[in-house]
């Protein structure tokens, strides 16, 4: 049962962590119309939402009993399972969102906390920056119970796309990461680029014209390589998989030779090497290998 003020059309929200995150969550919702209660430890990060017409709460207690659908964007999860778990007979009955970064685990931790104390939980994650927040870029992935997914929809809204992946409360922060893998997997690879360049003395501006568009094209590789995964397909690629190993000894034997560390593209070489060895025949086989225990 929904508890807490419901005025008028738009949903009253609670957002617990000012944070430049929850300060851009608590300004979008102001933004929508929502009446909007604010929480945080450092009480000063709320004096610029309260100009712009937030609810300051003096404890989480106070902040929470005082909307149905409670935000919370906290540094960590263990640090909002600690201010949730002090007030937890006051979110009893409400929907609660928690928008902290999480792994899997901590999401259903907090999921089966939730579920004890009658409270309705979705997890999520965050796909955007602060200043995105609010505009068309912005997507947030969700996960967890249906019903708070319909309770706090159209405030979410108000934050960007709802991208809701299932009831699973981990399965946001799952996609959250599998997501920053592919982003931080990409930015390795640009550290890298840009190292070996710039030791030759190449201007990293100049450079870029030309990395762009290669990784924009490589890209489009991509789903051909999930379509094999999926269909545990065995079609052998066009590049032999020496010649991938072969360019990755060339690649570090060069970083090595120009002084650059080639640390983020090692391991990646040694996978090429044991696909090699194993006679893998293309490069869905290695996303195999990566999610096979080890022996
Ligand atoms: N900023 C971003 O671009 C990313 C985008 C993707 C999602 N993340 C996650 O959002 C969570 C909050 O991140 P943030 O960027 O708002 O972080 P901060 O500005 O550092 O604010 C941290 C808030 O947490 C509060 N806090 C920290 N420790 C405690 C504590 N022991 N007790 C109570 N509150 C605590 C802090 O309070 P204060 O320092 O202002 O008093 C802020 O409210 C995070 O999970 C990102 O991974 C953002």
């Amino acid at each position: 049962m929904a508890a807490g003020n419901d005025t008028g059309t738009s949903t009253a929200v609670t957002v617990i962590g000012l944070g430049v995150m929850g300060s851009a969550l608590a300004t979008a919702l102001l933004r929508g119309g929502h009446p909007t209660t604010v929480w945080n430890r450092t009480t000063s990060k709320a004096d610029a939402l309260i100009a712009s017409g937030a609810k300051p709460a003096s404890s989480v207690g106070e902040a929470v009993s005082a909307s149905p659908v409670v935000i919370v964007c906290l540094l960590d999860d263990d640090i909002a399972l600690t201010h949730l778990d002090g007030a937890s007979t006051a979110i009893a009955g409400r929907t609660l969102v928690n928008l902290t970064t999480s792994t899997p685990a901590q999401a259903r931790r907090i999921a089966a906390w939730a579920a004890a104390h009658d409270i309705d939980y979705l997890d999520g994650g965050i796909m955007a920056t602060p200043e995105m927040i609010g505009g068309p870029d912005a997507s947030v992935l969700y996960s967890g119970s249906p019903s708070a997914l319909d309770a706090a929809r159209p405030a979410l809204e108000r934050f960007g796309n709802v991208d809701y992946v299932g009831g699973d409360p981990g399965l946001a922060s799952l996609y959250d990461l599998a997501l920053l893998s592919g982003m931080y997997g990409m930015v390795g690879g640009w550290f890298q680029a840009l190292a070996l360049v710039g030791s030759a003395g190449i201007s990293a501006i100049e450079f870029v014209e030309r990395l762009g568009p290669f990784m924009t094209a490589m890209a489009s590789e991509l789903p051909a390589i999930a379509r094999q995964l999926d269909e545990h397909d065995r079609a052998p690629d066009a590049a032999p998989m020496a010649t991938h190993t072969s360019a990755l000894t060339n690649i570090i034997a060069t970083n090595d030779q120009q002084g650059v560390k080639p640390q983020l593209l090692a391991p990646l070489r040694d996978l090429f090497e044991q696909a090699t060895d194993a006679d893998a025949v293309n490069l869905a086989e290695l996303v195999e290998m990566l999610a096979r225990p080890a022996t």
